[in-house]
């Protein structure tokens, strides 16, 4: 699945640079006219089309992505979706490690993905799996790290994808870092950094957005704000207005989107691309939205959440909500809709095959660059599996 042209909109203009030059030096308070507030996003997040479908107002701001693109975006949300219960399937059947489910987060995983270049680059997160099938990544290769094989299936490099980082945030410096190599190196290459709502409280955040603020690093800090991070809710995480608010302390301009609206998240996220591709340094897009399964397959959500919560969810489902409007726009019909969903059947039904086959896997890859060179505790750690895994052999063949 190569990624269709996406439209570029023109990137806006406010650069930290231009609020450091205009901002007063000594404190005094807000005005409608001070810089800083350029920065802060629109106090209600950006929405295209309403829950039911109903496209909004068009606005200047965030034009609607054309429509081929948004009938791409639909087929790899439901490609998606279906990959996603396949995973958590697999779990059940001993076939993976652990999954972290985006069921309900389709709009940001596909819309995020699709704002971005092959000759970009991504930070995902363990909860972006299907990001990454959408970005055209075998789902085998994309599944390899939770089923326990290795650390990254697929080639970082070639697919200009770091691996899936589960330590929270620590893909915000790599994003930094990269995105600011890249600029020295003469290409314009964007960074897509993706974070979690809870992970905005490390310090890895801080730094990362800091950094890429400071020298102007092309980053895309894009928080997918599903409420919770596991059993800690949003509002036990941060006492700001919006985790978008973040932004203007680090000089980082923001927007909040619903992230539950797939046109309004590649709308925004195109604009915020556009924007770091332009030169003006990093954006910070906060999408709201919510994880409809639990936070893994080991996870027991009834302990923290109300049932009647998730239930009201359903009806901001993102899938349908996508359907509805290009099934009025005359996008797609009944033959279409079905193709896909027997598409994402055949997707499906390949990963099952291929997940069911036992992989092999060297025990002592283990130890292979952990460090660069080895310390003397590895190499005895290591011999003394080799010694067992031979006696084991041993005693097998006796
Ligand atoms: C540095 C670090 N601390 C703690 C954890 C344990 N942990 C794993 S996922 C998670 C919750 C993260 O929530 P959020 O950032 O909102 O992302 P979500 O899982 O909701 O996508 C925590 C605390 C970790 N992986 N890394
Ligand atoms: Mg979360």
């Amino acid at each position: 699945m190569g990624p269709p042209h996406v439209q570029e909109v023109p990137a806006v203009t406010t650069t930290p640079q231009a609020v450091r030059r205009a901002s007063p030096r000594t404190r005094r308070p807000a005005t409608p006219t001070d810089p800083a507030r350029s920065l802060l996003p629109a106090t209600e997040p950006v929405r295209l089309l309403d829950p039911t479908g109903t496209p909004l107002p068009a606005r200047t701001d965030y034009p609607q992505p054309p429509a081929d693109v948004l009938r791409e975006l639909y087929r790899r949300m439901v490609i998606g979706r279906r990959f996603d219960t396949q995973s958590t399937a697999l779990t059940k059947q001993g076939r993976l490690a652990v999954y972290p489910s985006s069921r309900g987060q389709e709009a940001c995983q596909v819309g995020a993905v699709l704002a971005v270049r092959d000759s970009d680059w991504v930070f995902p997160t363990y909860r972006e799996s299907m990001a990454l099938v959408a970005r055209g990544i075998d789902p085998v290769e994309v599944l390899t790290l939770l089923r326990g094989d290795w650390h990254c299936g697929y080639d970082p490099a070639a697919r200009h994808t770091a691996p899936q980082c589960t330590p929270l945030a620590t893909q915000c410096v790599h994003a930094a870092g990269l995105a600011y190599g890249e600029t020295h190196q003469g290409r314009d290459t964007v960074a897509l950094a993706f974070i979690g709502d809870g992970a905005t409280s490390e310090g890895d955040f801080h730094e990362g957005i800091n950094f890429a603020a400071v020298f102007k690093a092309p980053v895309v800090f894009f928080v997918q704000n599903n409420r919770y991070a596991i059993s800690v809710p949003l509002s036990r995480q941060t006492a700001a207005p919006s985790l978008a608010y973040k932004g203007v302390g680090y000089g980082v301009p923001s927007e909040q989107v619903d992230g539950n609206d797939p046109v309004a998240v590649l709308a925004v996220l195109t604009r915020a691309v556009a924007h770091a591709r332009a030169g003006n340094g990093p954006f910070l897009v906060e999408a709201h939205t919510y994880r409809m399964e639990p936070h893994t397959n080991a996870d027991d959500q009834t302990r923290y959440r109300d049932g009647a919560e998730v239930e009201a969810w359903r009806d901001r489902d993102p899938i349908a909500r996508l359907e509805t409007y290009l099934r009025d726009q005359g996008v797609i019909d009944d033959d279409a809709v079905a193709a896909i969903a027997e598409e994402a059947e055949a997707y499906a039904a390949d990963l099952r095959v291929r997940m069911n086959a036992q992989p092999t896997v060297d025990p002592l890859s283990l130890f292979d660059h952990v460090y660069a060179e080895p310390t003397p505790q590895l190499v005895e750690q290591r011999e003394q599996v080799r010694a067992e895994l031979a006696a084991a052999e041993q005693e097998g063949n006796a």
